[in-house]
């Protein structure tokens, strides 16, 4: 099975970004941790993406916060599928990594999920490998019937509490 690559701009994103690894760690899916930031190790990053494909990776997740730059510098640099995280910090809470990781310009595109989104890019990278990987196809499928089970279950609770 390919890898996941999941870099990140600073190990301050880490809380964050380990629910990524969570999540590619229940479904079984091998992953790469890495921190590389566009800015202070732009050479670390770009060798990473340039080589990410023949290094057996599928997907590269890359999360960053405040003027987030990262996700858009690894994708100039891999045609892999670049799911991109805004890290919620600073001053604007996300707001500015949200547009700097969204609005790439057409040609280079990185996939962007939401503020600290680090749930769904995992996710969304186990869909692209379960492509080919009829077993992850398979345990996505369960979990969405188990992640339903457990709403009705919810919906059982506060419908015997607030109607007769
Ligand atoms: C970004 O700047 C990082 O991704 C991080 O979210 C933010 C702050 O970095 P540190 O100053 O905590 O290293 O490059």
């Amino acid at each position: 099975m390919k890898k996941i690559g999941i870099i990140m701009g600073s190990d301050s994103d880490l809380p964050c970004v380990s629910k990524a690894v969570d999540t590619l760690k229940s479904f079984g899916v091998p992953y790469e941790v890495h921190v590389f930031s566009a800015h202070r190790t732009p050479k670390e990053a770009k060798e990473f993406s340039e080589n990410a494909r023949a290094n057996g990776f599928g997907a590269i997740i890359a999360a960053a916060g405040m003027a987030a730059h990262l996700a858009g510098a690894v994708a100039a640099n891999t045609t892999l599928p670049v799911i991109g995280i805004p890290i919620k910090s600073g001053y604007l809470n996300g707001i500015d990594a949200l547009l700097s990781t969204v609005q790439m310009p057409s040609g280079i595109p990185v996939a962007t999920v939401a503020i600290d989104g680090a749930v769904n890019a995992a996710l969304l990278c186990i869909e692209i490998l379960a492509v080919n990987e009829p077993e992850l196809a398979q345990k996505l499928d369960e979990k969405r019937k188990n992640d339903a089970a457990k709403v009705i279950e919810k919906n059982m609770a506060v419908e015997a509490q607030f109607n007769n």
